[in-house]
């Protein structure tokens, strides 16, 4: 192993010698907690540690860095103390995610380290967001990413770097190759010659070096660095390296060849190095056994200082609350004066710009939103206003681009991403389910973020231009979702989804977008979440509905003057007014749920069990369920009639009154 030490001195040398010993030392005594029971699992870093600790030398304090699961290297090299990182590792309070998420599976805005979730590929397109909004701050910084070379399979890979290419991102996005993802060798992973040459794919640089080199590791990221700093834009680049032990410690490492351990053993990044400081005098031999004792005594005492330290004392409240970010509502609303008569589509329309007038942080990111004005022509005119910076038009790519959005809401800014269609959320999916909805939770992060929702059925759109998949996510806590039915709530709804800095799923209905007008407040009157709305007094029975239900019910309930019906426009689904539907059931003593979703498991069944459980004694019928038939949504006009929950609303609603 050659080392060139370009313009380093002598002292520089031996803190990178002691900065890479130091995850070492640490490992070692994690195998032996592992051991003893103390730990659960264990991801080793073992023979890879060059590329954690020499590029994160490389990078400055307060650029961001998104390892994975084996680099300490990094967390350690930014100087967090050993009994923060032992808290986390064993679930103790003082750990970063208080005991709820394991390992290296936490962030930190102080380290400006962003953890990884467990899903392979995520956090390459956090690193794009993160990147764009120094970008957008004109911050010439750099984001560094990892990913194994397994991972460079995912889909994810794939997007966060063309994503990074299209918009000249500056992220390096470093490949650890070691050689295995867990029991697979690279020859069955992929078929390229070297993963590098990927990068000619997506119009970016790349470079291979050898990742057991601290000083090549180091001299190569500064100078991509010092590159990007002047011409931003994204660099590949991969370390070869290979993972000594096991891919977790119970796993081991039967599967590989020992000849290939012996050839790795012999380029051990620390011995290497240690020798080649040794041969430059930089590193005197009697001073190995004191750095060593000097590291000891610090493992063991922060070790003690966390083995001391209480146990969590589990608190439903507490688990139920840190899921979200902390926000009240204000009290105090604007009157709402003036108002303009608007179609439901120009509200979600005005509602966006208010919010980019306000926020000069926020972003809007989706296909085709920018010159063209989006699918449905909400965004028309922004870029003119707000300049393409601050709307964007994506590559297609609905993972990347949510991830994108959430790497902006960690460094700073308020992100909007528009689904082209509510449909095609299934290639986000991943990202709003796990990444969205748990960072709250697991490192208390604020993901402030709106993802908009064209949803539902009436247009003859067929199976994949017409679902309605709220269900999806209002199971998901962390998230909220809304969903209005009139222009006045559509645009009271977006502001306070802007306003709130929590993930929120907004849907609007295609079918309304033109098809029903309102009056709409001029100015910036929110909607409170959670709050439903009494859109028609009754005592007969109650129909609790959303979206274009409620519009349904409006037309059952105008052709049926006779039957004094209440209808209930829940507005938002999770959190969900469960006082209103309460006090209305017990008003009326039936109950009808009514959804354009498929009946089986939609947001129907929640409500119609919370109503059975809560209010049974006030009921005169069974709660009863309205919602479109268990199969796809078809696309030829009568089937799609048929299809849709309105077809059997007559006969629902008679049944209830006639029980
Ligand atoms: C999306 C996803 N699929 C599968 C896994 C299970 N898994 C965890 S690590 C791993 C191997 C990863 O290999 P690589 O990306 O090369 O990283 P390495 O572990 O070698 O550092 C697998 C399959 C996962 N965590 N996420």
């Amino acid at each position: 192993m050659i080392f060139d030490r370009k313009n380093l001195d002598n002292d520089t040398l031996v803190s990178f010698y002691k900065k890479l010993l130091l995850p070492r030392m640490v490992e070692e005594k994690m195998l032996i907690l592992l051991r003893q029971g103390r730990i659960g699992k264990w991801f080793s870093g073992i023979g890879q540690e060059a590329i954690a600790v020499g590029s994160t030398l490389a990078m400055a304090d307060d650029e961001y860095i998104l390892p994975m699961h084996r680099n300490l290297g990094v967390f350690t090299t930014r100087n967090i103390p050993l009994s923060r990182l032992m808290a986390q590792w064993q679930g103790k309070p003082s750990g970063f995610t208080k005991g709820r998420d394991r390992s290296f599976h936490f962030g930190t805005q102080e380290y400006k380290i962003i953890g990884m979730i467990s899903h392979l590929g995520p956090q390459l397109a956090l690193a794009d967001g993160i990147a764009l909004a120094d970008v957008l701050s004109n911050q010439k910084k750099t984001t560094l990413v990892y990913t194994g070379e397994g991972a460079t399979s995912e889909g994810d890979f794939h997007e966060a770097l063309n994503i990074a290419a299209v918009w000249n991102l500056p992220v390096i996005f470093l490949i650890e190759n070691n050689g295995y993802g867990l029991s697979t060798p690279t020859n069955e992973q992929y078929h390229c010659a070297q993963l590098v040459d990927r990068a000619i794919g997506y119009g970016m640089e790349g470079r291979r070096i050898d990742g057991n080199n601290i000083l090549e590791v180091y001299h190569t990221i500064t100078d991509i660095k010092n590159s990007i700093r002047e011409n931003p834009r994204p660099v590949l680049l991969e370390c070869m390296t290979f993972r000594m032990r096991g891919h977790e410690e119970a796993s081991g490492t039967k599967y590989v060849p020992q000849n290939l351990m012996e050839w790795w053993s012999a380029k051990d990044p620390l011995a290497n190095y240690e020798k080649y400081l040794l041969s430059q005098r930089a590193l005197l031999p009697e001073w190995i056994p004191l750095i060593r004792k000097e590291f000891t005594t610090l493992i063991e005492s922060e070790f003690e200082k966390v083995y001391n330290e209480a146990d969590i004392v589990p608190d439903i409240n507490t688990e139920v609350e840190d899921m979200y970010h902390p926000y009240n509502f204000p009290a105090a609303q604007p009157a709402a004066t003036p108002a303009t008569t608007k179609r439901y589509i120009d509200a979600i329309s005005d509602g966006l710009r208010q919010g980019m007038r306000k926020y000069p942080n926020l972003v809007i990111m989706g296909q085709d939103i920018a010159e063209y004005g989006g699918a449905f022509k909400i965004t028309q005119g922004f870029v003119e206003e707000f300049g393409k910076g601050r709307v964007r038009n994506t590559p297609i790519c609905e993972s990347g681009i949510v991830g994108a959005g959430m790497g902006l809401a960690i460094n700073g800014y308020k992100a909007i991403v528009e689904m082209q269609f509510a449909d095609f959320v299934t290639c986000g999916f991943n990202q709003i389910i796990n990444n969205l909805a748990k960072t709250h939770y697991r490192w208390a992060q604020a993901v402030d973020m709106v993802v908009r929702m064209p949803t539902g059925a009436g247009t003859g759109a067929g199976p994949f231009h017409s679902q309605s998949n709220e269900a999806w996510f209002t199971k998901t806590p962390g998230l909220k979702v809304v969903y209005p039915a009139f222009p006045a709530d559509a645009k009271g709804l977006l502001l306070a989804a802007i306003e709130d800095p929590n993930p929120f799923i907004y849907f609007e209905h295609k079918y309304l977008y033109r098809s029903i007008s309102g009056e709409v407040p001029d100015n910036d009157v929110l909607i409170e979440i959670g709050k439903a709305n009494i859109v028609q007094q009754g005592t007969a029975a109650s129909i609790i509905t959303f979206g274009l239900g409620v519009h349904w019910a409006l037309e059952y309930t105008a052709k049926h003057p006779d039957q004094p019906l209440e209808i209930i426009d829940l507005r938002s689904l999770l959190p969900w007014d469960k006082e209103a539907v309460e006090a209305s059931v017990k008003k009326t003593g039936r109950a009808l749920v009514l959804h354009e979703d498929t009946l089986t498991s939609g947001f129907g069944a929640e409500i119609a069990a919370h109503i059975a459980e809560h209010c049974f004694k006030y009921l005169d019928a069974p709660v009863m369920r309205c919602g479109s038939l268990d199969t796809a949504i078809p696309m030829n006009k009568a089937l799609e009639d048929q299809f849709l929950a309105k077809a059997r609303l007559e006969e629902t609603v008679e049944k209830l009154l006639a029980y």
